[in-house]
C-alpha cells in the first residue's frame, strides 16, 4: 500500500495529526497495536489547555467536549492544613482549563476519522520502520489476521507513545535522551461519588501528595503518591480513603465525600526528552518523543501542540515543495517542550513528599508552596504555565522583555 503519511499509533497525537492532515487534503494511514474498544476505554488525562480546546473546536471535533466538559477557572493548593486558591482566570487575563477525559477525546477523533473515510487499522503487531533516510520510508507490520502488510510512505509520523518502536528506529548515535525517574508513583482511582470541591485540589502533606480531580458530576478521579514498588493489591479501598482523608485534610470544616472505587491503576513518574525528534523522513510526536510527570497535566496537550507544528510543516511541503519547516520541526517543538518539562518537574518537586529530604529541605519546600500561593508574581507564573504557554508554529527569534 502507498500513503502520503504513515501514522503509527492512534493516541491523541496520531488521531489529531490524521484529522489536521485530512482537513488540508493530505491523506494518511493510521496503524494501531490495540483494539478500538481498548483505546476508547483507557483512563488517562483529564485536563485540556485552552489551546487544545480551541483546536478541537476549530476542527469540528469539539461538540461533545463543549457539552460534557467542565470549565475550571482556578485550582486549589493545600499544604500544612491551609487552602490557597490560584485564580488562573484572573491571573492570565481570562484563560481557563477544561476537564474532559482523554478517552472521550479519542472517541471524538475516531468518529471524525471514520466520517472522513480515512484508513485506520487496529490490532496490528510486529511494526517495523525502514528506509527512513530515503524518499520511500516504509512501515511493515502484521495485520489483525496475522498477514504481513507494507506501507510505502512519503513521511512517517511516530505517534506510538513511550514504548512504541518509532523512537528506537532513530540511530542511537544521533539520538540524545534526557531522563529523570522520580522515586514515587501515582495510584489513580475512579470513585462513584459527587465532587468534594468545585475545582481540582493539589495537596502537599507530610504523608505524601494527593490530588482530587473530577470526571463527571457522578464520578471523581483521585491520585495518591505511592511507593514505586507498590502494587494494586497493597491498596485496599479502605486504605485509599484513609490516605485521601489524611492528605486532603484542612484546618477548617472541609469534608471528603467517599464512594465505591470502580477503577485503580499505578503509574510511574518520569521526565524524558529525545532530541532530535526527527530522523530522515521520520517525525516523532507526543509521548514517543517526550514524557512529563502528570502533576502539571501537560502530556496530552504537548502531543496536540507537536502535531499542529507537524501538520503545518507537511502542508508547506505538499502545497509548494517547501521543506524548511519540516527541517526545523524538532527545534521549534523542543523549545516549548523543555518549558513544559520544567513546569511539570517544578509542580512535581514542590508537591510531593521526598522521604529522604532533610528537615531543611522540607522547610524550603513549604516556603516554596507559601511563595507560589501568596506572591502574585509567583502565582501568575504558575497560572500562565498551567493554562498553557503560547504555541509557536514557526521558529521565533528569542525575545527579551
Ligand atoms: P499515547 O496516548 O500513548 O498513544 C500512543 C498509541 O500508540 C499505540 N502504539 C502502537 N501502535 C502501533 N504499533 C506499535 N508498535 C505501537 N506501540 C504503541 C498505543 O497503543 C497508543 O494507542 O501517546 P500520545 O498520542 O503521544 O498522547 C500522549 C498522552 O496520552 C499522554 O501524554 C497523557 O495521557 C498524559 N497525561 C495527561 N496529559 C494532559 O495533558 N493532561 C492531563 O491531565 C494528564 N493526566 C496523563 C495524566 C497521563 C497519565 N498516565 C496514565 C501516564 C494522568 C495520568 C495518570
Ligand atoms: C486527571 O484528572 O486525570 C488529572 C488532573 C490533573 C493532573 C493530572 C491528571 O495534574
Amino acid at each position: 500500500m502507498r500513503a502520503q503519511i504513515g501514522i503509527i499509533g492512534a493516541g491523541p497525537a496520531g488521531l489529531m495529526l490524521a484529522h489536521l492532515l485530512n482537513r488540508r487534503g493530505i491523506e494518511s494511514v493510521i496503524i494501531e497495536s490495540r483494539s478500538r474498544e481498548e483505546i476508547e476505554r483507557t483512563i488517562r488525562a483529564g485536563v485540556l489547555e485552552q489551546m487544545t480546546v480551541d483546536l478541537l473546536n476549530e476542527t469540528g471535533a469539539g461538540e461533545r467536549m463543549m457539552k460534557m466538559g467542565m470549565f475550571h477557572k482556578g485550582i486549589e493548593i493545600r499544604f500544612n492544613g491551609k487552602r490557597r486558591r490560584i485564580d488562573m482566570h484572573e491571573l492570565t487575563g481570562g484563560k481557563y482549563v477544561t476537564i474532559y477525559p482523554q478517552h472521550e477525546v479519542i472517541k471524538d477523533l475516531i468518529s471524525a476519522r471514520v466520517k472522513s473515510g480515512g484508513e485506520m487499522y487496529f490490532s496490528v503487531s510486529n511494526v517495523r520502520l525502514s528506509d527512513l533516510d530515503t524518499a520511500e520510508p516504509t512501515i511493515t507490520y502484521l495485520n489483525e489476521n496475522q498477514e504481513e502488510e507494507e506501507i510505502i510512505c512519503d513521511y512517517i509520523a511516530g505517534c506510538d507513545g513511550f514504548h512504541g518502536p518509532s523512537r528506537q528506529s532513530i540511530p542511537a548515535d544521533i539520538r540524545r535522551e534526557y531522563q529523570k525517574i522520580y522515586p514515587y508513583s501515582w495510584l489513580g482511582i475512579l470513585a462513584e461519588a459527587p465532587p468534594s470541591a468545585p475545582e481540582l485540589i493539589y495537596a502537599h502533606h507530610e504523608d505524601g501528595f494527593a490530588l482530587h480531580s473530577t470526571r463527571t458530576p457522578e464520578i471523581q478521579r483521585f491520585y495518591l503518591q505511592v511507593d514505586p514498588a507498590d502494587c494494586i493489591e497493597d491498596w485496599s479501598d479502605e486504605r485509599i480513603w484513609e490516605k485521601l482523608r489524611l492528605r486532603l485534610s484542612t484546618d477548617d470544616e472541609w469534608r471528603l465525600i467517599e464512594g465505591p472505587v470502580i477503577q485503580k491503576n499505578i503509574v510511574p513518574m518520569r521526565s524524558f526528552i529525545c532530541d532530535p525528534m526527527q530522523y530522515g523522513r521520520l517525525f516523532l510526536a507526543g509521548d514517543a518523543a517526550h514524557i512529563v510527570p502528570p502533576t502539571g497535566a501537560k502530556g496530552l496537550n504537548l502531543a496536540m501542540a507537536d502535531v499542529q507544528v507537524l501538520a503545518g510543516a507537511l502542508h508547506d511541503y505538499y502545497a509548494n515543495g517547501e521543506t524548511r519547516r519540516l527541517e526545523r520541526y524538532s527545534a521549534v517543538c523542543l523549545r516549548r517542550i523543555w518549558k513544559a518539562e520544567r513546569f511539570s518537574w517544578y509542580m512535581t518537586s514542590m508537591l510531593h513528599r521526598h522521604h529522604h529530604d532533610s528537615p531543611f529541605d522540607y522547610q524550603i519546600q513549604l516556603a516554596e508552596l507559601d511563595h507560589a500561593t501568596s506572591s502574585k508574581a509567583a502565582a501568575q507564573s504558575l497560572a500562565e504555565n498551567y493554562v498553557g504557554l503560547p504555541l509557536e508554529l514557526e521558529e521565533q527569534p528569542l525575545s527579551v522583555i
